[in-house]
């Protein structure tokens, strides 16, 4: 089954909104494998966003990034990088769906609350690394075959 890596940032947290939008990711049927508290250190920022290096928004993403304490996730489920990604909406907030947790949310898109990996590979790349392998833990619910055929 997918995994893939979600970031509540800090933004998520500092407003009180941690709880609200993981409880969107559980209720559309993904399960959460691993999670903790953190706040990134700078260097995992780089390697985190390392596809954004050098682009002007940069120094202030890593500033917020930074800034506090975030919740990583990773979440499993059948198509769960593409799933998180719909539920999160678009980068910029302004542009976001309704429905999604940036267009319901958030305005900004320097406060836009959530981070999804945005492929498998990126998501291994990513999960490799916020997790140890022994800080993630497989498990069967009763409710997955209410939640996925096959
Ligand atoms: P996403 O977080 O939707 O995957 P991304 O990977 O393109 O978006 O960018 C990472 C973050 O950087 C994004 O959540 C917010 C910030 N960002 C991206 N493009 C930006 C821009 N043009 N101006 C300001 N911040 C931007
Ligand atoms: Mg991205």
């Amino acid at each position: 089954m997918e995994r893939t890596l979600v970031l509540l940032k800090p933004d998520a947290v500092q407003r009180g909104l941690a709880g609200a939008i993981i409880a969107r990711l559980e209720a559309r049927g993904l399960k959460i494998v691993g999670i903790k508290l953190m706040q990134m250190s700078e260097a995992l920022a780089h390697r985190h966003y390392e596809a954004h290096v050098g682009k002007p928004f940069f120094p202030g993403l890593v500033q917020f990034i930074t800034s506090g304490p975030l919740v990583a996730i990773v979440l499993e489920g059948k198509n769960a990088v593409a799933v998180v990604r719909s539920t999160m909406g678009a980068t910029d907030p302004a542009k976001a769906g309704p429905g999604t947790v940036r267009g319901d949310m958030a305005i900004d898109m320097g406060r836009n609350l959530i981070h999804g990996s945005d492929s498998p590979e990126a998501a291994q790349r990513e999960i490799a690394l916020f997790f140890r392998e022994s800080e993630i833990v497989g498990y069967s619910r009763d409710t997955d075959p209410w939640i996925t055929e096959s």
